[in-house]
């Protein structure tokens, strides 16, 4: 594949250890991309990651609303919102990014689902796209045109993070080998990636690269 290092970046979206095996909302062999994220981080030269990162109070926590639980729905500005359990709080071990991620050449980190109003799965806008964490913005002033996606999980912030950098107009890859899914319901994974790809996102594996 043709591209060019000074117009591309590698985000790299929520490895949190609440999101790996042992986690308060693990995604299956989440731990597993470790090493292939640490050997893509290498081919690029603007590498950025996203953190959850949610006060106590969040409102996508099941806690936080009397006689609800994990996989409930509520309305949480005025969007509906699937109840999770308590995960990524700021200041947490689980919000900590996985000990055994290379973060030394990061360019800048993006945290979000700091409103306990809304929730935020993509690392450019809140749920509600009211809230912005000024990724677009410091993309665009980097001269970032080529966009590549990878992390956790697939079927809720790297899909909306994805989704959102298309939006922004950055021609956008999903990295498939280098991310994994909830899967809520079965088919959460698959879905995810068919609605990426009808809305012009290119589906590679890091040896596309
Ligand atoms: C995520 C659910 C809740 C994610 C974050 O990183 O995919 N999923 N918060
Ligand atoms: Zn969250």
């Amino acid at each position: 594949m043709e591209w060019n290092k000074e117009t591309s970046a590698l985000i790299i979206v929520d490895l949190q250890n609440d999101f790996v095996p042992g986690g308060a909302l693990e995604v299956t062999q989440g731990d597993q991309l470790i090493p292939v994220i640490n050997d893509l981080q290498k081919k690029f030269k603007h590498v950025i990651a996203t953190q959850d990162f949610h006060p106590a109070d969040h409102g996508s926590f099941a806690a936080n609303h009397p006689g609800k639980n994990p996989g409930d729905l509520i309305q949480l500005a005025g969007l509906t919102q699937y109840l999770w359990p308590v995960h990524c709080v700021q200041g947490s071990r689980g919000a900590e990014f996985h000990p055994d991620l290379d973060k030394v050449c990061w360019s800048a980190v993006f945290q979000k689902g700091k409103n306990p109003e809304v929730d935020s799965y993509s690392g450019f806008f809140d749920n509600a796209r009211k809230g912005n964490t000024g990724l677009g913005d410091y993309l665009k002033t980097k001269g970032i045109e080529h966009v590549f996606v990878c992390g956790l999980a697939l079927d809720y912030c790297v899909k909306y993070t994805a989704l959102d950098a298309k939006s922004l107009g950055f021609e956008t890859v999903l990295l498939v080998d280098a991310t994994r899914a909830v899967n809520v319901n079965p088919q959460d994974g698959e879905l995810a990636l068919e609605e990426m790809k009808q809305a012009g996102i290119r589906l590679k594996t890091s040896q596309d690269l």
